[in-house]
């Protein structure tokens, strides 16, 4: 037992003479968030022989490290960043790739009793961008309770130059929020494509209104552009689109002037029709077709009147006391104009119609 023992101690001795001498490493990592420069703590490091782990220790409040390493040649220090810094250029610690949270130091050789105290590892606080992309019900530019999110919406992050970053871009999904959450300080600008069909609301300056705004031919708005600062996290750059509304449907002759639709009743051809805003603006014109139809597509939502040019030798029909939808008329007599019609993204009117009665012929 004795001598078994003895050759545990022996066995030890060796084994420590082998990995050799404590030497240590240390430094400190800092971060610059809008100019201030503090330690950043939690950060976890390691030193790594090839593809072997050394050691490894986490900074503390201070952002400072220190780790006690036996003697080794050729180790390197690995270090990953918390998700929200970027390592400042030419510091110690390259990062496997442009702007990647994890670098590598060069290798570095370790010999007995050795303190290496590396140069400060210098990071720098990212910035951000978000907003959400949602469907403008009444078409006023501004998100209201209610407005649901608008997902399929493309969202391109911009340089100074007006080209898509290597950041590049992000698609809208369910929730309806993007973000760009790790940006340098610097210039940019976000386009945004709607998905197919809608249009892009107005551009309002209300805190969450929508940012962009482009014709209605025009498939892409660009935001103004925006300076980001280091840390900066700009939030509500929003986009809002609609689904064009549509409006229509017939004039016809109340030949037996009850108000109503009823069978057999004929179209009346190429009545003058104008769209109107709430007060009575005119916008657009149309006729009614060779059946009494008429058609106001591509409407932007919102609060809109008909007024029917009313034709010679004719009045308009009696309006009922509840609307009844497609087999009414919709025009008070006296104004030849309807009552408001407040449209919503993607609304179909197709039940706004104006009864014709022939007057008498005077003889
Ligand atoms: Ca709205
Ligand atoms: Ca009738
Ligand atoms: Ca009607």
């Amino acid at each position: 037992m004795k001598r078994r023992h003895a050759f545990s101690i022996l066995l030890l001795c060796l084994l420590l003479a082998f990995h050799g001498a404590a030497a240590e490493v240390e430094g400190r990592i800092t971060i610059d968030q809008s100019g201030t420069v503090s330690g950043l703590s939690a950060v976890k490091i390691r030193i790594f022989r090839g593809g072997a782990l050394l050691s490894s220790a986490t900074t503390d409040e201070e952002g400072r490290f220190s780790m006690p390493l036996r003697i080794a040649q050729n180790c390197r220090l690995y270090v990953k960043l918390p998700e929200r810094a970027f390592f400042e250029e030419d510091g110690p610690v390259n990062p496997v790739q442009p702007d990647a949270w994890e670098g590598w130091s060069e290798p570095f050789d370790l010999t007995e009793g050795q303190i290496l105290r590396f140069p400060d590892i210098r990071t720098v606080s990212a910035a951000s961008v978000s907003g959400r992309a949602w469907e403008d019900r009444n078409a006023d530019g501004l998100l209201q309770e209610g407005e649901a999110p608008l997902p399929g919406t493309y969202v391109v992050l911009l340089n100074m130059e007006g080209e898509p970053t290597a950041v590049d871009s992000v698609r809208v999904y369910a929730g309806g929020t993007f973000s760009f959450p790790r940006l340098h300080a610097g210039r940019y600008a976000l386009a945004f494509h709607l998905p197919d069909g809608y249009l892009f609301t107005k551009v309002s300056s209300d805190p969450g209104g929508s940012c962009a705004a482009a014709p209605k031919d025009v498939r892409t708005a660009v935001s103004s552009p925006f300076t980001l600062e280091t840390s900066e996290s700009r939030g509500e750059m929003n986009i809002g689109g609609f689904l064009p509304a549509q409006i229509g449907d017939s004039v016809w002759i109340d030949a037996n002037g009850n108000g109503l639709q009823d069978y057999r009743e004929p179209g009346y051809a190429g009545a003058r029709l104008t769209l109107t805003d709430a007060a009575g603006t005119p916008l657009e014109d149309t006729a009614s077709d060779e059946y009494g139809y008429y058609h106001f597509p591509n409407l932007t939502p919102g609060d809109y009147r008909i007024r029917l040019s009313v034709p010679e030798a004719h009045r308009l029909t009696g309006l009922q006391s509840a609307a009844l939808g497609e087999i009414d008329s919709d025009a008070d007599p006296d104004t030849a104009a309807t009552a408001l019609i407040s449209l919503t993204t993607g609304e179909v009117r197709r039940n706004v119609d104006f009864g014709l009665v022939p007057l008498p012929k005077t003889p």
